[in-house]
């Protein structure tokens, strides 16, 4: 037996998962949990400046590296400031556990009137998998270990235990053994895999097609499987494209990518939509940014639909063939299936004219980059960032229309290199998801490149960057606006002029001026031949830098085909 304070039982129950960081803001009663974690050979404690930007942060740590992200709040107010951090996780399926603490046990369950009450338990109960308060110190582990069975199985996403301050702080006897315990001691790790029916069912649809499609989801990346799913690609000559979550799945500059999946994803992707007449999506659950108004396939497609989540297969469109497995493990044996009875790849006019319908959707992009106007065409602007930044980049695509110009011109050469928070899609993710980022990857250049609406979000965090010595650069296409908000009400008939401007004008702000108060790097770009060497000074500064690009509002092509995700698509 062993006898710990509770919140360093909490710490040990979780120390298989192999925690890089713990995010949050300190408060007192957290304090038994954070002096546990200040003492741990390789768990750092990082302390941001709001607890939303620190769930965010560790919501990130899942996407980009396939761990566990932890985050911690005090009770009552800094618990409700998770809220934004744990709808992210909740939203894009990412396995994340959140700790907050609470008054005394006496006190709480039902509150008592103490100061900074707050019954997160119910608060949190629609955005997490799994919740539950700690009434008995002796059940830390168990209740670690259930938490993080929900957090993995099934469709991943966000747990919260909610732990008062005496349990916190007190002492209880535990078995040693309970803090031995490997993942696989209390969370399966392979598998499911698909059945031999299912395989053979799927193989047969996917060499039977003329016209077949691959959609790689963020389950992909999640379980490892972007070597199977290029592999399958490439053995049926198949056109593929992937999500945002699922994003790099596919090589930009692999022959048979046609554009990011997604409504807006340019005409290659919606082409390919019409035309295909068999479908295979991996993990992607159809909503609405692939749906539009109905779904985006045509009716007569066929769809193999592979997801671990049952539910998600067969919910918003019908599919032929369901399979309810691990990504990796039926895509290794779709691909056995398909090497078994058709070892050379088929010649395909099909995806070759998806390919030139793609490339010359990129002209018409290239073109609008080439526009020179008196303040910054957009396009000009994230051609000059695509052509400037490194190879090795790590980005997260942060504004509201600004994620459109990122994710054509900086399109994503390997998964968990470009980021996008499509769940939530909620501005201000950018610069926590780069300082994790730079946390979790030192060596390798970080970028934030987003609106300007979107960085007033989180700005705060350059302290966070600048205290720990993280140069992650934000680059902001800023239009002095809430951009494509205005363009909405515009398109609605709002009049504007004459003061009446509904909220949605930004101007006069100086963010390079915010960035060096904050003890960072700052510079403001008026043309796109300046913006490469804005970049070089700010990689030479070594500090958190922001470059505020001055751009005016133009709506991106795609924008035609975005009102279609805003449909409900019923009837
Ligand atoms: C936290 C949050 N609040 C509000 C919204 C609604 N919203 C979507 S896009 C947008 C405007 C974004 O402006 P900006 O970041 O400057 O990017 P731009 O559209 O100008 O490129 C808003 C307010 C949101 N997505 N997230």
């Amino acid at each position: 037996m062993i006898r710990l304070a509770g919140g360093d039982a909490l710490l040990r129950a979780m120390g298989a998962e192999r925690i890089p960081f713990v995010f949050g803001v300190v408060g007192g009663k957290l304090g038994a949990f954070l002096h546990a974690a200040s003492r741990h050979p390789t768990i750092r404690y990082i302390g941001a400046r709001h607890e939303g930007n620190a769930a965010m942060m560790a919501s990130c740590v899942n996407a980009a590296t396939g761990q566990l992200g932890v985050v911690v709040g005090e009770c009552g107010s800094g618990g409700g400031n998770l809220v934004p951090g744990i709808a992210i996780a909740n939203a894009n399926n990412l396995p994340m556990l959140v700790v907050t603490s609470n008054n005394q046990h006496a006190a709480s369950y039902p509150a008592r009137g103490m100061f900074a009450e707050m019954d997160t338990e119910s608060v949190f109960r629609p955005i997490t998998k799994w919740n539950a308060a700690v009434h008995d110190g002796r059940r830390i582990p168990e209740l670690v270990h259930r938490a993080l069975n929900e957090a993995f199985t099934g469709r991943p996403g966000p747990v919260h235990l909610d732990v008062p301050q005496d349990i916190m702080r007190g002492a209880f006897d535990y078995e040693e053994r309970a803090f031995s315990a490997q993942p696989a001691a209390y969370r399966p790790i392979f598998g499911p895999a698909p059945t031999a029916s299912q395989v053979t069912a799927a193989a047969d649809l996917l060499i039977g097609a003329k016209r077949p499609l691959l959609l790689a989801g963020g389950g992909v990346t999640a379980a490892g499987a972007t070597e199977n799913f290029r592999a399958l690609a490439a053995a049926l000559n198949a056109a593929a494209a992937a999500t945002q979550m699922g994003n790099g799945s596919i090589a930009s500059d692999d022959p048979r990518f046609i554009g990011l999946a997604w409504v807006c994803g340019g005409d290659g992707f919606l082409r390919a939509c019409r035309e295909a007449d068999v479908v295979l999506a991996v993990c992607c659950r159809f909503s609405s940014w692939l749906r539009g108004d109905g779904t985006l396939l045509n009716a007569d497609a066929r769809l193999v639909h592979i997801d671990i989540d049952a539910h998600a297969i067969g919910k918003y469109v019908p599919v032929t063939v369901g399979i309810c497995a691990d990504a990796k493990c039926a895509l290794e044996a779709i691909n056995a299936a398909v090497a078994a009875r058709r070892p050379t790849a088929p010649r395909r006019d099909w995806v070759q004219e998806l390919g030139i319908t793609y490339r010359s959707y990129r002209g018409t992009l290239d073109k609008l980059a080439e526009t020179r106007d008196a303040v910054m065409h957009p396009a000009a602007l994230a051609h000059a960032i695509g052509v400037s930044l490194p190879a090795d980049a790590l980005i997260a695509f942060d504004g509201g229309h600004t994620t459109f110009w990122s994710n054509d011109f900086t399109p994503a050469p390997a998964p968990r290199t470009r980021f996008n928070e499509p769940g939530m899609s909620q501005l201000g993710f950018g610069l926590p998801w780069a300082i994790a980022l730079k946390l979790l990857h030192p060596a390798r250049p970080v970028f934030n490149i987003t609106g300007d609406g979107a960085f007033g979000f989180t700005l705060q965090e350059l302290d966070t960057a600048r205290r720990l010595g993280l140069p992650v650069i934000t680059i902001i296409h800023n239009n002095a606006s809430w951009g494509v908000i205005k363009l909405g009400f515009e398109k609605a008939g709002f009049e504007f002029g004459a003061g009446a401007d509904y909220g949605t004008g930004l101007a006069g702000t100086d963010y390079a001026a915010i960035a060096k108060g904050f003890g960072g790097h700052g510079e403001t770009v008026e043309r796109s031949e300046d913006f490469k060497p804005a970049l070089q000074r700010a990689l030479a500064s070594g500090l958190p830098a922001v470059i505020d690009c001055r751009v005016r509002f133009v709506p991106h092509p795609g924008m035609a085909h975005f009102a279609r995700m805003s449909s409900a698509g019923v009837g």
